[in-house]
């Protein structure tokens, strides 16, 4: 009897742990472009692009190999609109006896996959996903017993394990863990920064836009200009083009921001690396060999491996230690909805309106902009953090529930009382003017705080300090901000609340 082995639109790997031992002449592959997956959440145009077309890539060359698959293409008429139902008629048709399938990243189809048993009436095997670094009981063994989670300590138990950047004699190369302080500054334009990696869209993506254009018009973003990899070669000379031409400089502006500049010195991977088509170890090393080859310094190398050895991991192994509890968290008590402007862009703010329309144009936007840019306004206005994370999961073309609830709802939001972050990244429009030229181009003063014109950062950060001192005063790594707003005078304070309750009252209209 052959098995059916089914494989998830991010499982675009032939080292997917559910090929293992599987038999080319007996078994069948199912793949599925299904519109449940498409659409339990609005998703960004572009990764519905990046993806159909990376899975028919794939089962195109799994079919060159040998292997016998089944792959349906999207249609709203599909008479299977879910996995369930595809397997489900796969079984009929094939008489397999036993569904074999590797452990999806997101607990929604988790839930559903692991009660197939039981609703298909056969086994369905699901093995583990070997491509994360850290097992999810190396991690549940890690953080046994501690009070905090926190990514530094975790990190360094990877480096140990895995050896990258270590030396001979079980010490950090360059001989510290962490070169984040050296990886902060402003960028004036020099260097340039590199044009990002293309690859013109062949037929089949072409086909894949056209479908997506058609069925999934009123979804977020465009499909213009797209030019993301969909193949593991094209991917794998993403990866050498970012080593080549942006890595040397990776660290020296990992936080920075520019308004004429979307993607900087940054890989722009997370999209390959979370769908399969590059492996999150090989990664890191390719990283490490440039930094033995002389080709960049520690700075960018480490700190690029550590966004991967750790962030990455670390975010993985909260999420499935959390479950599902972890999503309903909301531990600052925000209960304002979602401004409408993160969806069309339109706000006068610079640094939002940059943000927020290359994350329109690109699926794309860097992680100082989405945490200190998008991530920060939506903390300082109390944003409901449901709605925070529905937003930020529609809108990226590297986006999974997996790695994107932990950096929202945790590292963003703080909604987790800090288990995952020792203090929320909340901040001023002074951050964003150190950081960036935006500024210079707002129509707000990031110089003034209580005025009409003054930029909304300002007040708004006040305000989040006053309304969570029970939350945040006996916090060691707070207690400067406590202090200096305690020693401004009283109607000094008073006009920064006002100023901030004026613009939550009219947040739409920034
Ligand atoms: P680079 O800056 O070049 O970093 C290299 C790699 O490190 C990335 O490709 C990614 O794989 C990894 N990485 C870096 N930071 C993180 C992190 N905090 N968590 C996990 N991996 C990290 N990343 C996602 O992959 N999917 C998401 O849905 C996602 N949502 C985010 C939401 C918020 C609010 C924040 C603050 C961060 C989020 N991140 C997410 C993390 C990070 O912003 C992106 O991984 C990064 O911007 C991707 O661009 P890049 O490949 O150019 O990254
Ligand atoms: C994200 C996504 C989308 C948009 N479409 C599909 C699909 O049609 N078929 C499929 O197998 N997978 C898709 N995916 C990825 C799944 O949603 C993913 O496996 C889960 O989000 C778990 O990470």
């Amino acid at each position: 009897m052959p098995n059916l082995i089914l494989i998830l639109g991010d499982q675009l790997t032939t080292d997917i742990s559910a090929l293992e031992n599987a038999d080319r002449k007996r078994d069948r592959i199912v793949m599925a472009e299904v519109h449940d997956e498409a659409s339990y959440t609005n998703h960004h145009k572009k990764k519905l692009v990046l993806l159909f077309s990376a899975m028919r890539h794939f089962a195109q060359r799994l079919e060159t190999e040998g292997w016998q698959v089944h792959y349906q293409t999207y249609h709203p008429q599909n008479d299977a609109q879910s996995l369930e139902a595809v397997v489900a008629s796969q079984l009929t048709e094939t008489g397999a006896d036993r569904v074999i399938t590797t452990e999806c990243g997101e607990w929604r189809l988790h839930e559903q996959v692991s009660q197939w048993h039981e609703r298909l009436g056969v086994p369905v095997e699901i093995r583990p996903d070997t491509r994360f670094i850290a097992s999810k009981q190396a991690f549940a063994d890690w953080a046994k017993g501690r009070k905090q989670l926190r990514m530094e300590f975790f990190y360094r138990e990877m480096r140990r394990k895995t050896g990258l950047l270590m030396t001979p004699d079980g010490k950090p190369e360059g001989g510290q863990w962490n070169f984040d302080a050296d990886n902060r500054r402003k960028w004036a334009g020099k260097p340039p920064a590199p044009a990002p990696f293309r690859v013109e869209p062949d037929e089949v993506t072409q086909e894949v836009i056209a479908l997506v254009e058609e069925h999934f018009a009123d979804h977020f973003g465009t499909t213009e200009d797209f030019h993301f990899a969909v193949t593991p070669e094209d991917a794998e000379q993403a990866l050498d083009y970012f080593i080549d031409f942006a890595l040397l400089c990776f660290g020296d502006f990992q936080d920075a921001m520019s308004d004429n500049e979307d993607w900087l010195f940054h890989s722009i991977l997370s999209p390959y690396i979370n769908c399969g088509l590059l492996d999150p170890l090989a990664v890191c090393e390719a990283a490490a060999r440039a930094w033995y080859a002389g080709r960049a310094p520690i700075n960018a190398v480490e700190g690029f491996i550590r966004q991967i050895l750790g962030w990455r991991e670390f975010v993985r192994g909260i999420y499935w230690l959390n479950m599902p509890e972890y999503a309903r968290e909301n531990r600052l008590g925000n209960t304002r909805a979602l401004p409408w402007f993160y969806w069309t862009g339109e706000t006068k703010m610079r640094c939002m309106h940059k943000a927020l329309d290359a994350t329109r144009r690109n699926a794309y936007a860097h992680h100082i902009q989405r945490l200190m840019v998008t991530g920060n306004f939506a903390l300082l206005a109390g944003v409901q953090p449901e709605e925070i994370c529905d937003w930020y999961l529609a809108v990226y073309a590297d986006a999974y529930d997996w790695v994107e609830l932990p950096n929202v709802l945790g590292m963003v939001m703080h909604a987790d009382g800090g288990y995952l972050g020792s203090k929320p990244y909340a901040a001023s429009g002074k951050y964003i003017q150190r950081m960036s030229d935006h500024c210079s181009n707002c129509h707000y003063n990031v110089n003034k705080s209580t005025e009409e014109d003054a930029c909304p950062f300002n007040a708004l950060y006040w305000h989040f300090i006053d309304r969570h001192r029970d939350d945040f005063a006996s916090n060691p790594r707070m207690g400067m901000m406590y202090r200096n707003w305690d020693k401004q005078k009283p109607e000094r304070r008073e006009a920064l609340l006002h100023r901030a309750n004026t613009l939550l009252a009219r947040l739409e209209q920034l």
